[in-house]
Order: structure tokens, then sequence, then C-alpha cells
């Protein structure tokens, strides 16, 4: 096996080099490659200082977030970062690519950092649940201001190395060869007294700056779903107070409390989930070539995925043989470009450029300049079918075609398009040019060709793809029909559409059902209710029908389970929707009872889990983690609990199947899946990859 770590010798410079592609993290065997470098620096009378590179792509981008959820095993990224720390010769990092985690752990343990242009510096933890665990919350607050540890070790997210040398997260960018600027540097430290990054106390020296700083962030931290940011500040506050090994000391406690943590664990999940999904399948060909875009279609969403065309490079052809809707979606795609500038979030050059790859045209033939044609016309089947007759005729032989419909039958399109290898589903959420997910919804005759394309599409417009066996409702339809199916028996019961709305929000949804149908259209959720089928048959959808069938469509028209003002913004409750839930239950002679949140939460939960098995079962999805992913991405599931999939696990499995088996011989509709019967045989797992 190549070796992980390699150590050579340069101009009296030790050369410490991390090779564990792709990204170099710090697995077991990485880390002890690292300590027996340092080790054998010391020993070694041909080197007096040392660097640390990175081979390849990156200098560590942290511990390998997979060895998290396994046993622990010495040497610790702490243990390495101390014999860096501690060594006698001084040790520089060079870093380039992205430095992350321990990775920059390790980096601020050493003697020295130096990165080339367009390195990025991060702490990742908080995304996923835990803090910074190897000394970085004790060394960083020492060679850089409070402040900005806060903001980078808070909010996760990376900064660009020319941001950071003003504040000192290196010491110096170097232009030229990395290597060669390190060993240098390594050479020049030779000698000198060095003050290791432990030893340094001026930026403690104001103590109330540092301590309000703190205090403001335990203030806005307040209500965080997460128990991450305020270990964070009870780190950074020993760093200030304690002596550093106590600091280190309380570190590693609150880091090991966290990784073990539920939160943690349906973070890493989701980050797993995400990187699996994105992969397309093995062995899939070369996608083909995609430049010209065609999209056919005039509503927000069509013109949200022309923003996302452009914005990859496309050129971009809007087809709407109505005159007026037509200009509407022109300004709509304008519209959005010329907000972002007024933002300054993009220049006008550059808006020009987008814009000057656009147009928009009712000439259906059209579609034959087009090497992706992308249908977005309303969800209505005939009117689908016989564009596909039409795109049959009209388009290139060559010409991927995917269609955004999540409730169509795909096969058919593909037979009314007649060469079913060339069409795929690509199911954007709204606004398309703004939310990640796409669901690829693959035809019993589509060509692994096409899959391919539609993969690479969604890579290149910067979406998460996740991978669908086509069928009515894909993953979304299907799960939302189930979710908004408990919500109504609970409705029934005696809860309101307000009082689930509130449950599900306080269980960390960003939205209630009733809040996402209003939005999305009472008359698009039924019929994607109806693409659903449990044992029983059709969805019963009481609660949403009796609104429905009272005139109110949702928030476009102003009145659904919730009344809008003008715009559409302010939602408020509304009398007259309880009145007619109300003539449901008296006609369903149910009286209604007292429904806690917990019920609410537990009932949604629990069908959102068994409609994810059924889907298991079916072979629509593939994994459990692309279900927690479509939920997280699409609906705004808390991503602190992994999604429906992995909150059931992190609960328990064998009781929620017990749950279901009692209450399946009331009602079909929570007869338990098959996938349940086998994760719970699995050991508390719904497959062994995720
Ligand atoms: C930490 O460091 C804790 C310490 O403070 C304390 C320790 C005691 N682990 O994203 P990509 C894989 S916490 C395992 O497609 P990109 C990834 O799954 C850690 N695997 O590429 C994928 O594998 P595959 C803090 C990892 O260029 C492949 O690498 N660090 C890890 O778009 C390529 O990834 C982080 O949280 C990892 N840490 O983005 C960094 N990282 O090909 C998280 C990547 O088999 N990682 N992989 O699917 C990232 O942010 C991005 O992956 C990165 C590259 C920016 C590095």
């Amino acid at each position: 096996m190549a070796e992980v770590v390699t150590y050579t010798v340069q101009d009296g410079v030790a050369v410490i080099t991390v090779d564990n592609p792709p990204v170099n993290t710090l697995n077991r065997a990485v880390r002890a490659g690292l300590v027996d470098a340092v080790n054998r620096l010391a020993g070694d009378i041909s080197a007096e200082a040392a660097v640390i590179i990175g081979k390849g792509r990156t200098f560590p981008a942290g511990a390998d977030i997979r060895e998290l959820d396994a046993p622990d095993q010495a040497p610790h990224v702490p243990d390495v970062c101390n014999a860096i720390e501690d060594s006698p010769k001084p040790i520089i990092a060079c870093l380039h690519g992205t430095a992350l985690g321990g990775g920059y752990e390790i980096a601020l343990a050493a003697h020295g950092r130096l990165a080339i242009p367009g390195t990025r510096i991060g702490f990742p933890e908080v995304t996923l649940g835990v803090l910074p665990g190897a000394g970085g919350t004790q060394r960083m607050p020492r060679l850089v201001k409070v402040k900005d540890t806060l903001s980078l070790m808070l909010s996760g997210t990376s900064r660009d190395v020319s941001k950071g040398l003003e504040i000192g997260l290196v010491d110096g960018i170097v232009e030229g060869d990395l290597l060669s600027a390190g060993v240098s540097h390594a050479r020049s430290m030779i000698g000198r007294n060095i003050t290791p990054t432990r030893d340094k106390r001026e930026m403690f020296e104001n103590v109330s700056e540092y301590q309000s700083a703190i205090l403001a962030a335990r203030e806005e931290l307040q209500n965080s779903p997460t128990r991450a940011p305020a270990a964070i500040l009870d780190c950074l506050e020993a760093a200030l107070l304690m002596p550093f090994e106590a600091g280190l000391q309380l570190e590693r406690d609150l880091f090991l409390e966290l990784r073990d943590s539920d939160e943690a664990k349906a973070l890493r999940h989701v980050f797993l989930a995400s990187r699996l999904a994105s992969k397309p399948r093995e062995g899939l060909p070369l996608p083909r070539k995609v430049s010209n875009v065609a999209i056919i279609g005039s509503g927000d969403t069509a013109s949200g995925i022309a923003v996302c065309c452009l914005d990859a490079g496309f050129k971009v052809v809007l087809i709407e043989h109505n005159g007026g809707a037509a200009l509407q979606a022109s300004a709509r795609v304008k519209g959005v470009y010329t907000r972002a500038v007024d933002r300054g979030r993009l220049s006008p050059g550059t808006q020009r450029e987008r814009l000057s790859r656009f147009s928009v045209t009712r000439e259906f033939s059209n579609v034959a300049g087009a090497d992706l044609i992308i249908e977005a016309v309303p969800e209505d089947e005939d009117l689908k079918v016989a564009l596909f007759q039409r795109l049959g005729e009209a388009a290139q032989t060559d010409a991927t075609i995917a269609s955004t419909t999540s409730l169509a039958d795909i096969d058919q399109l593909a037979d009314a398009y007649g060469q079913p290898d060339n069409v795929v589903g690509m199911h954007f959420f709204d606004p398309a040019h703004v939310q990640p997910l796409v669901e690829v919804a693959i035809g019993t005759g589509t060509s692994p060709q096409t899959e391919s394309t539609a993969f690479a599409v969604a890579a290149h417009l910067r979406k998460k793809p996740v991978r669908v066996t086509a069928t009515a409702g894909l993953i979304s339809n299907r799960m939302l029909a189930a979710y908004g199916e408990a919500a109504d028996r609970a409705v029934l019961r005696g809860a309101t559409p307000y009082s689930v709305d509130a449950a599900m929000r306080s269980y960390g949804f960003k939205q209630g059902p009733y809040q996402i149908a209003d939005q999305a259209g009472l008359d698009l959720i039924l019929a994607g209710r109806r693409k659903a089928q449990w044992l029983n048959g059709e969805p019963k959808a009481q609660v949403l029908k009796a609104v429905l069938d009272a005139g109110r469509t949702g928030r476009a028209k102003g009145f659904g389970f919730y009344a809008y003002d003008e715009g559409g913004s302010q939602p408020r409750q509304d009398r007259s929707v309880l009145a007619l839930i109300e003539a449901v239950r008296s006609n369903l002679m149910i009286q209604p009872q007292r429904v806690s949140a917990v019920d609410v939460q537990t009932d949604c939960l629990l069908a959102m889990m068994n409609e994810g098995a059924r889907l298991l079962d079916e072979g629509v999805a593939e994994r459990a983690g692309d279900i927690d992913l479509v939920m997280l991405l699409g609906f705004g599931f808390p991503r602190h609990k992994g999604g429906p999939m992995k909150a059931a696990e992190l609960n328990g499995l064998l009781p929620q199947l017990r749950k279901l088996e009692k209450r399946g011989r009331e009602d079909l509709y929570w007869v338990p899946a098959e996938a349940l019967r086998d994760a719970v045989k699995n050991g508390n797992r719904f497959s062994e990859v995720l």
C-alpha cells in the first residue's frame, strides 16, 4: 500500500508530505504517519526544520468524517497537533486547496503558516454538530482576534486566504512554488527562538473586549437548534481564562460529547448522503455535450431554470407560444439579474454577458438548435404528451429531452417522443435558480448516456441531484402526500392546521405542511396526493379537499389554509377554515380530542418514514439517504435531525415498527413497509450504505 505520509529531506529541511487522496483527510494512517515523521525529525541529523505539505489538490481538509462514527483509534488529531507544536525543530505548514477543520488545526500548531493564493481556510465542524477538537479553539484565539475566530468557527464557512492574511490566519502568501518557499522559510527559522502558539498571550490583553465578544455571540445564538455553537463559546472562553492544558482537556471532552450526540450523527449522515447522491452511478458512459438549451414554458419554473442555465454558461432560448406570457417570463429572468446588480452581487458587465446568451421566442421550431430541451409547462398530462409528440418531430435526434414533471409518467412522455432513450425527468424545486435540489427521474427507456448527461447538467448547474426510478409523484410528492395525509388525520382527530404547522415548526421545519400546501397551491398538492397509492387505495385527503372545494386554492389566490394580505406575505389564521374542518368531522362523526404537538410530530414522522420505506421497497429510491436529502432540500426538514429516515433510526426503529403494526390493524394507511422490517433485522439501519 502506498505510504500516506512521506518524509524526505531537501536543503536540510524535512519535507513531510500527506498523500491521502482525494482530500488528504486525517485518517488513522495519516495521523500515525505524521506523528512518526515529527518523531523522526527530532532525531534526524540531516534536517533542522520541516515543512508539512499536502500532495494533490489540497492540504488536509480535516478529520475523516467516516471515522467519526467508528471506535476511537490513537493517535488522535490533538496528539498530532501537540507533537508538532512540541517539536524542538521549527515546522512550517504549507497550505493550498482547502485547509479545513483538523487540517487547519495542524497549521495552527505549526511554527509558521504559508499559503498560495486561492487557498481556503475554515472550520466546518459546526456544520457537523461538533467543534474544532484538535486544539483549534485554544490556539486560534492566541493567533487572531476573537471576533475573527468567532466568525470563522460559528459560521462554518471558509475564507479565502487573501482575506486571511490581514487577520493573521497565515504569515504569508506565496506567489511562486509553495514547497520551495516553505523550505526557505523553514530554513530561516533554524536556530531562532520560537514561541509556540500555546504560549502566546497578546490576543488576551484586552480582556473586556474578548469577553464582550463572547457574550454578544452567546446572546445571538440563544435559539440555535444545535449545541455545538454554545460549546465553541465555552471553549473560547476557557482559552482566555484557563491554563492551556485545561482548555485543551475541556475542548476534548466537549468534542467527544458532541461527536456522539444524535445531532452530530444526523449531520454526518447528511454530509455523506449528499456526496453519495451527487455521484453518477458507476459505469455510466460520458455525458453528451450540452451548450444550447431550449426551455419550453414561461412560468416560475421555466424562468428559474433559465437563470441557472445562463449562470452556468449555456446559451438559452425560452419558447412560449403566448406572447404575453413570454414577455412576462423574459421580464422575470431580467429582473433576477437587475436585483443582483442592484444588491452589488453581480457586475453590470456580467449581467450583460449573461443576458446576451438569452432569447425568448414563440417559434417552436427553435428546439431544433438545442442539445438539451427542458420541458417546463404546467402539470397537465395531456398537454405534456402532445408537446412530447411535437418534440419528436422537431428536436435533433441526439438531443437530451428533460421533463420537469413530478406527476406525469415519464415513460408515457418518452413514448410520445418516440425515442425513449433520450428522455429523462429533471424535477426542479421553485424558485429553481435558488433551490438546490433536482430529482433526476430515470424512465424504463432512459439510456445510461442520458442519465449521465442529466447528472452532468445538474452538477454544471450547481444542483444536488437525487436519482429516482421514474414513478408518478417521484420521491418528493410521495413523501409530501404521506406527510399531508398524517397531518390531515391529526386535524380530523382534533388538531388544527395551525397547531399542526406550529408543531412541525417547533420540530425544526421552516414551514408546516399546510403552509407548504398553500405555497404550492392546493390543487397541485391534491394532484400529488392522488399519485400516492397505499394498501387502501387512494389517500383520503379529507381536510385538503374540504378546503379546496371551498375555492381556497392557496397563497397565490389570497386564500388557502391561511388568509393572506395583498402581497401574499402575511398569513393569517382563518376561522372559516376551522368551520370547514368542523363540518368534515361532524360528517364523519368524529368527536375532536386534544392532540398535542408531540402527537402531531410523532405521527407525521412515522408516516414519512413508512412512506420512505415503501419507496425503498418499490425501488423508487435507492438509498434511505436520498429520501432524507429530498426532504431536507425540498421541504426544509431540519438538517440536524438528518431527514425522516435517519431521524427514525436515531429514535430506534423497533418501537416504531410495533406502533405501525398496532395502528395498521385499524387503518391500512399505517401498515408497515417491508423495508422497515428489513431495517430492524439489519440492526436498526435502512441500508448498509446509507
Ligand atoms: C474535523 O476536522 C474535526 C476536527 O476538528 C477534530 C478532530 C479530533 N471526511 O466534496 P467533494 C470526501 S471535522 C471524509 O466531492 P469537493 C467526499 O466524501 C472535518 N471524506 O469534493 C468525497 O468522497 P467520494 C472537517 C471526505 O472538491 C471526496 O472526499 N472537514 C471529507 O467538492 C471529494 O469531496 C470537513 O468538514 C472528510 N472530511 O470539496 C470538510 N471531505 O469521492 C468537508 C471530503 O468518495 N469536506 N471527503 O464521494 C468538504 O467541505 C469538501 O469535501 C471539500 C472538497 C471542500 C474538502
